[in-house]
């Protein structure tokens, strides 16, 4: 494999333009294949460089999750333990009261968290429910918190509806490659999921977007995911790498596990092909061991989700995680 377009000690990368024409795109498949195939050291240490030029290296952003609607989705995302297609053991709740979404934040800020963001198994919005959550948007936000919602697909005026009530973030991910997507999931289309963020976009709210490995997917396809991601006019503010939890009752329960180094490659890509984004360590922490960790934010990661649980699946607890930043001699933001 050549690795000649890429130089790790002058951490450049070159860019190779073919008969002569312009490479529209910021990042060509090749150059991030060839990323994905340096040696280890020579990815994390070219990973690292770049985030210290952009980022304080010795910081990491807190994002705590709430599922203000669990269970019952009418989608078949199948990797996801709330679809309504699947025997878990997730209890199906209501959408929450906003009095419940204020308490959890509260509690959320209190622990260190910065960003409070609130996740629904839906489809998309219905209107009355989008009503509620401008309400708590606007709750979570006056505690001093920013805001984050991820409720599936929004229509133009349902962004604008959010970003008047005053959202930060709306997290949509990608999830896989274009290639790949509908290996996992039929009922809504890789296009339905671009239009989606190009809502968000247009709306002025800033755009979480990432995706999960460990899916059973190919190296291309993170490859192509990550292409997805990078070459975005703008790049998502906020990437979230997920590593697959694997769910009893969901189709995907039983894949090949993945290898935890090359859950640390993809990080390391994200973060040289996405320089000032925020690469989220996301789900997959509670089974991933602290030098793991610790290996991702050396590689990159500065954000993480923070507190007991993600939306219906565990995570580290608080002590653990501070242990940890302890440890590292991490500061959080
Ligand atoms: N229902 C909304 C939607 O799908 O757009 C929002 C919530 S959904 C749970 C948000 C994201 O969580 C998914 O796109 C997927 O990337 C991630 N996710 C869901 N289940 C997961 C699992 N078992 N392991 C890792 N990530 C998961
Ligand atoms: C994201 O990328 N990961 C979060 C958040 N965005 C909404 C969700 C992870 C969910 C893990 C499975 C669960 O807890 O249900
Ligand atoms: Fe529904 Fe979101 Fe789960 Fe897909 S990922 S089944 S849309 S809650």
């Amino acid at each position: 494999m050549t690795q000649s377009n890429i130089d790790t000690h002058e951490n450049k990368i070159h860019f190779v333009k073919k008969n002569n024409s312009t490479v529209n795109k910021k990042w060509s498949k090749k150059v991030i294949s060839d990323l994905f195939n340096m040696p280890f050291n020579d990815l994390i240490f070219m990973a690292h460089k770049v985030h210290r030029e952009n980022f304080d290296p010795n910081a990491v952003q807190l994002s705590t999750l709430l599922s203000i609607k669990t269970g019952g989705c009418s989608e078949d995302c199948g990797y996801c333990p709330q679809s309504a297609r699947y025997s878990t053991d997730v209890e199906n709740t209501p959408i929450l009261s906003v009095e419940e979404v204020i308490q959890s934040a509260k509690a959320a800020k209190n622990a260190g968290a910065s960003r409070f963001c609130m996740g629904a198994a839906w489809r998309k919005p219905k209107q009355k429910d989008l009503d509620l959550v401008k309400e708590m948007v606007v709750s979570v936000k006056a505690l001093g918190l920013e805001t984050c919602a991820t409720l599936g697909m929004l229509n133009h005026d349902q962004a604008e509806q959010l970003k008047s009530a005053g959202l930060d973030y709306y997290n949509h991910n990608l999830d896989t490659s274009p290639e790949f997507y509908g290996d996992i999931i039929s009922t809504r289309t890789y296009q339905d999921r671009l239009d989606t963020l190009e809502n968000v976009r247009n709306a002025d709210i800033h755009v979480c977007c990432g995706g999960i490995v460990g899916l059973g997917e190919s190296l291309d396809d993170r490859i192509g995911l990550i292409s997805q991601l990078a070459n975005m006019e703008e790049p998502p503010e906020s990437v979230p790498i997920n590593l697959l939890t694997q769910v009893e009752g969901t189709p995907l329960m039983g894949v090949e596990p993945f290898d935890h180094l090359d859950f640390i490659r993809t990080i390391s890509v994200a973060r040289i092909t996405m320089p000032n984004s925020f690469v989220r360590l996301s789900a997959g922490r509670e089974a991933m061991d602290d030098g793991i960790q610790s290996l991702a934010f050396f590689a990159g990661a500065n954000s993480i989700f923070y507190g007991e649980e993600l939306l219906t699946t565990g995570n580290p607890n608080i002590e653990k995680d501070q242990l940890l930043f302890k440890r590292l001699n991490l500061k959080t933001i």
